[in-house]
This record gives structure tokens, C-alpha cells and sequence, in this order.
């Protein structure tokens, strides 16, 4: 998920093209906003500590954009591009290392397992609305 502090910064493009820049399928994508509900029930793990009201009100704040993504260990290489939660850790050449200037507002949110990838793809997406397709090239690879 593209946190709201995407938009206004037209980073869209550049932070989607990092992930089909590395080999990875988009099989669902929408722009939506999320409520205060969805948003608690998003970070429920979070719920008690210091900066969760802050983040929820910042998740509900503007739009955010919604994939799911696909490919060959997607999870951790994504959350590789991505980079640490930290901002002070986060490596120059991740999304965040490169974008990110607060911890909170640090861009984009990536599922930590399959599990939490499930429970977080019911929140946004129907069945109906993610599309895995084939990639003609990808048996030369
Ligand atoms: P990640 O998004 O890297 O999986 P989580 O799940 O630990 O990290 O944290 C979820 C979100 O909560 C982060 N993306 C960030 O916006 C916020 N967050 C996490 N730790 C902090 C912190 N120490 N201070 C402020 N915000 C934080």
C-alpha cells in the first residue's frame, strides 16, 4: 500500500516502477481511502502504542493506493525494496531510504508474511478484482 503521503508527492509511477522494474507481477491495483475502522482493524497490531492514533489518522488522511503483488519470494523482495521501517535505518536505494523523511509517514506499507498478505488483500481487494496473468517471456528467464 502506497501511504497517502504518495499522492501529493507524484511519486506513484516511481514508486510502482521499482517493484515491475524488479520482475514483479501486479495483479491488483486501486486508489481508494480508507476509513478509521478499516485502518484500525489494518494496524490492529500496533493498537497501544505511541504512535498508533497518530498513524491511523495519517492512513485515513488522503488516498492511498492498493496492490497486491506477485512473484517468486514477492514478500521478502518487496519488503528488500522497501526498505527498514526506521528511517534512520533504511538503506539509500529502498523506497524509503530514497523517500521517506518520518518514520510514521515512511510511504509505503508491505505484508511481513503470506499470513498477514491474506488477511490484508481481504481488506481491499474482492476476489473478482486481482488478475493474475501469464508473462509470455518468462520461460526464457
Ligand atoms: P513495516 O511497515 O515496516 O512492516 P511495522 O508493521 O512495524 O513496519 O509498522 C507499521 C507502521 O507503523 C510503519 N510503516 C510506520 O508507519 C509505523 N511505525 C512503526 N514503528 C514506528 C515508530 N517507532 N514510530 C512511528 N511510527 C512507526
Amino acid at each position: 500500500m502506497l501511504k497517502p503521503g504518495v499522492l501529493p508527492r507524484r511519486i506513484i509511477g516511481e514508486v510502482i516502477s521499482r517493484f515491475e522494474r524488479k520482475g514483479i507481477n501486479i495483479i491488483a491495483l486501486k486508489m481508494l481511502k480508507m476509513d478509521k475502522s478499516k485502518a484500525e482493524v489494518h494496524y490492529a497490531e500496533h493498537k497501544g502504542r505511541d504512535f498508533y492514533e497518530k498513524l491511523v489518522v495519517y492512513t485515513v488522511s488522503g488516498p492511498v493506493i492498493a496492490m497486491v503483488l506477485e512473484g517468486d519470494g514477492v514478500i521478502s523482495r518487496v519488503r528488500r525494496l522497501t526498505g527498514a521501517t526506521d528511517i534512520n535505518e533504511s538503506t539509500p536505494g529502498t523506497l524509503r531510504g530514497d523517500f521517506a523523511a518520518s518514520t510514521r509517514l515512511n510511504i509505503v506499507h508491505a505484508s511481513d508474511s503470506a499470513e498477514s498478505a491474506g488477511r490484508e488483500i481481504a481488506l481491499f481487494f474482492k476476489t473478482e478484482e486481482i488478475f493474475t496473468w501469464e508473462d509470455g517471456n518468462a520461460r526464457w528467464f
